[in-house]
């Protein structure tokens, strides 16, 4: 018996999958021919396949296809396959005693102007498109559609040439023409053996930007960026990106790009970031257009980060891909890594790693946390598409990251170089992987692949002893992981650590080694903690050490370490190494911020900030040296991170600690914003070069404290001499919090006006209302969805507004009030019904239940367990509820 507030674990709609019932494909798919008739009110798919059983014991085909597929025909070496030989249940269609060598064709009718799901074959801004990862190609045709089942595609599209004149697949165009009625067709030939979930499909009326590459061993690439005609102009940053990722993967893994023709198209509906599809990338327009006016020094970032991992994809994903879904991160850990190395090669390594740590800990930390815990290869899903998450694709990275600091890089690009070789053509396993590696190096890794199958943060306490007489300082580290559903006990991991000793004048100490597993590197000691405990001795000092542990963030743990607010602050001046510089400065503000928090709580006097100021005030002094790295470290934790260090998570008096370090800053160091804000005035026109950049992040920063004391004026002339958007947004940010209900309006409406014709930054409209801390910040989100330029169909436009409001604005979505939560809980429920996807991930705020204090969790839960009596309920949505509220 289930009581009124349980929700069964799974039933038969909703199995869980799990690794460890993994079988090999009993059928290969030696050849497919697809045929595409596109029409407005329904499109119809032919799929003929060439079938080989492999496994001898199967008498029957079983074959992925969605229950929404009409099926039309079916024959099986050219004779009509007889109704009682055929089964459809669920998502599957059974053909009883197939042959071991046939051809199998099936006609099937779809209608992918009603998808909403953005999953398959749907529709976008007039134009066709696909999105096949993870099984979405089951939407399109009855197939086996999982990644093991590589294959060989022809594929010919027809349709109407005014409407479509652009008609895309994957591979080489093999031939064109024109048809009766105004309709013309092209066929693709694939010639490199790919899954379905790399299968592509594009028709439209679309606008090219055309480029070519000349690869190194001379092939001519034609390159081609296919978005609507006024969005043209703004695909050259992704163009010079895509060049820059081809050669960088050239240089850097020694791989080459292997068809002629590289294709990309961007699309203004999509679920995700982009698709890998082999040689016919699509793009959620967010990550290809990149324009001064629309976007932020940020987004042109984020469009090269992105271009570059689709692109390296090729390699790592197409060529070798994935046994099964289970081993996600062998494609995706390898190519964000892959992407992270790259962007640190364009810019500044420091800030990359100082960025990407920051959502590391923002959001994987987090996940680790919470009831989706899961290891970076999962061992069950009930719904794949749950599991496209920051501890498959970050922690993933992270994972490879360790491996390559560990085996040195000539030793991991040795590795790599035998797993390309090993496994072309193959769909494999992480532990393939780690075993390239191993072989590569004469390594065992045993022990350090734990981390693939042990979900949690590793927790690591670290205390010090210094002897003045033996001039020995020794370091005792303790690691442990916290349970994480389905596994309460856990192992000890293989954690290395990146570490320095630093002496009383601020230099680099030598040291001698005399207990302890460690390698001496360039950059510092690599310990390698492998036990629950470890120990490590150093003598030959002449004076006590400062330790500066994990720099770079050698590890993905959470570090308690023995050093003091009086050696963090000489860390902030002193350490060579600058990640460990930006963490020492914010593990002071992480500190006087907690400490606020408990003041507040106990209704005492508020911490004096007065040496961290001072710290700030030396750093200001020197941002010339780096006005980049200045502003990453001159920019305070976000609210919600604050919220990660302790349990009940205190909203409102992390709000006001938070608001006090600010304001102390802004007053304590004020000339010096004054100064620094007019000393980095726009010297002539905006340029998108490093130093520009970096001047233009550190103004915005000094703008920020300069308006904080309540003086909106800088924002205001900020924001009306901008001549990009970096500036502007900047300056809107800061009065999107303005309680000047006229200044607002009027920023907000000039914004609106100047920008409605581009929805790239309608979305920061949006989103910036969202994220505003006023209190009717809920109130205005709510009028926006009567918007006319809202619409819940549209992911971006509805992350925008209602996941910045959940996911980003922690004051005002954990209102004590239960609003926000009731908001969202009926928001998921209407998406859910037409896109389950991107419902399930707008409502993982919620799932954080169990850290907020009990009137909080029970508002939160209630919302839950709403949602939960829907028996229309998506499996994506179900399974994050089940495992909320469980
Ligand atoms: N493989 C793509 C991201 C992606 C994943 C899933 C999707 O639908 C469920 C769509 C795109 C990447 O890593 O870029
Ligand atoms: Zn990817």
């Amino acid at each position: 018996m289930m009581s009124s507030d349980q929700i069964p674990a799974e039933n038969e709609t909703r199995p869980t999958i799990y690794l460890k019932d993994y079988q090999p494909p009993a059928f290969r798919i030696e050849r497919v021919d697809l045929d595409f008739d596109l029409q407005e009110e329904g499109t119809r798919v032919t799929c003929r396949m060439v079938l080989q059983k492999l496994a001898a014991d199967q008498d029957d085909l079983v074959l992925d296809g969605d229950a929404g597929l009409k099926l039309l025909s079916i024959t099986l070496d050219g004779q009509p396959v007889a109704a009682d030989r055929l089964h459809r249940q669920d998502e599957t269609l059974r053909i009883k005693a197939v042959p071991d060598h046939f051809t199998l064709e099936t006609v099937v009718e779809i209608e992918p102007q009603k998808n909403d799901r953005l999953e398959g074959l749907y529709r976008s801004g007039g134009q066709f498109c696909t999105q096949c990862e993870a099984e979405g190609f089951r939407n399109i045709t009855f197939f086996l559609d999982r990644p093991d089942v590589m294959s060989i595609y022809h594929v010919r599209i027809t349709a109407d040439k005014a409407l479509y004149p652009v008609l895309l697949s994957n591979g080489n165009l093999v031939e064109t023409g024109d048809l009766a009625n105004g309709r013309h067709f092209a066929l693709w030939h694939d010639p490199f053996q790919k899954p379905s979930y790399l299968f592509a499909l594009v028709a439209g009326d679309l606008d090219c930007l055309k480029d070519h590459f000349t690869t190194r061993s001379g092939r001519d690439v034609s390159l081609n960026i296919y978005a609507r005609a006024h969005d043209l102009p703004k695909c050259r940053h992704a163009m010079e990106s895509l060049k820059r990722a081809m050669r960088w993967d050239e240089e850097v893994y020694g791989l080459e790009y292997d068809l002629s023709i590289f294709n990309i198209v961007a699309v203004s509906d999509f679920n995700m970031g982009a698709m890998e599809n082999k040689s016919l990338n699509i793009f959620n327009t967010k990550y290809v257009l990149a324009d001064p006016e629309i976007s932020t020094d940020d987004d042109f970032d984020h469009v090269e980060g992105v271009i570059a991992h689709e692109y390296f994809h090729n390699w790592t994903g197409n060529r070798i891909t994935c046994r099964d879904w289970f081993q996600l991160s062998l494609k995706e850990g390898l190519t964000v890594f892959r992407d992270q190395e790259y962007s640190s090669d364009q810019g500044s390594r420091a800030i990359k790693r100082i960025q990407d740590v920051r959502i590391l800990r923002a959001h994987q930390f987090a996940e680790d946390d919470g009831p989706m815990a899961h290891p970076v290869r999962p061992e069950s899903y009930m719904e794949i598409n749950n599991f496209y998450t920051v501890t498959v694709y970050n922690k993933g990275a992270e994972l490879i990251r360790m491996m390559h600091r560990i085996l040195g890089a000539d030793g991991f690009h040795r590795g790599m170089d035998i797993y390309v070789q090993r496994h072309d053509g193959q769909a494999v396993t992480c532990d393939d992987f780690v075993a390239a590696m191993e072989d590569a190096n004469g390594a065992d890794l045993s022990h350090f692949a734990l981390w693939y199958s042990q979900a949690g943060t590793p927790h690591l306490d670290v205390r010090e002893d210094w002897d003045d007489k033996t001039k020995i300082y020794s370091l005792y580290f303790k690691q442990y992981i916290n349970p994480t559903p389905g596994q309460s006990t856990k192992a000890a991991l293989h954690i290395p650590i990146l570490m320095g000793l630093i002496g009383p004048n601020g230099g680099e100490m030598a040291a001698r080694l005399i207990e302890g597993d460690a390698d001496q590197t360039e950059k510092g000691w690599l310990l390698h903690v492998k036990e629950a405990e470890a120990v490590y001795r150093f003598t030959d000092l002449a004076a006590k050490p400062v330790p500066s542990l994990l720099r770079q963030f050698s590890a993905p743990v959470q570090l308690s370490s023995p050093v003091d607010d009086g050696q963090k602050h000489f860390l902030v001046r002193h350490d060579q190494d600058e990640f460990s510089r930006w963490e020492a400065c914010q593990d002071l503000m992480i500190d006087a911020i907690l400490k606020g928090v408990s003041a507040i709580s106990l209704q005492k006097p508020m911490p004096d900030v007065s040496e961290l100021i001072e710290s700030c005030a030396a750093l200001l002094k020197d941002a010339d040296r780096d006005p980049a790295f200045t502003a990453e470290i001159l920019t305070m934790p976000s609210e919600a991170y604050i919220g990660q260090k302790m349990t009940p998570v205190a909203v409102d008096a992390i709000h006001e600690a938070h608001q006090y370090l600010k304001k102390a800053l802004a007053d304590g160091l004020a000339s010096q914003w004054r100064d620094l804000y007019a000393r980095l005035a726009n010297k002539g026109p905006y340029e998108l070069t490093a130093e520009h950049k970096a001047r233009r992040a550190l103004r915005s920063v000094a703008l920020l404290y300069l308006c904080f004391g309540g003086d909106s004026d800088p924002a205001l002339k900020h924001y009306q001499t901008a001549d990009n958007m970096t500036d502007r947004l900047a300056a809107l940010r800061i009065l999107s919090h303005s309680d000047d209900d006229d200044l607002r309006e009027r920023i907000f409406a000039d914004f609106y006006n100047r920008l409605a014709h581009e929805p790239l930054a309608i979305d920061k409209w949006f989103a910036m209302q969202a994220l505003s801390l006023r209190p009717d910040c809920l109130d205005r989100v709510k009028s926006l969805l009567r918007h006319d330029a809202f619409s819940l169909r549209n992911p971006n436009r509805l992350r925008a507004l209602v996941g910045s409001f959940a996911a980003g604005n922690q004051l005002r979505f954990h209102d004590i009030s239960g609003e926000g939560y009731r908001f969202l809980g009926k928001i998921v429920g209407e998406v859910d019904r037409f896109n389950p996807q991107t419902a399930a991930r707008l409502i993982l705020p919620l799932s954080t239940h169990k850290r907020f204090d009990p009137e909080r969790s029970a508002m939160m839960t209630s919302v839950l367990r709403g949602l939960a009596a829907n028996k229309d309920l998506s499996r994506d949505v179900y399974e994050i509820l089940t495992k909320s509220i469980s």
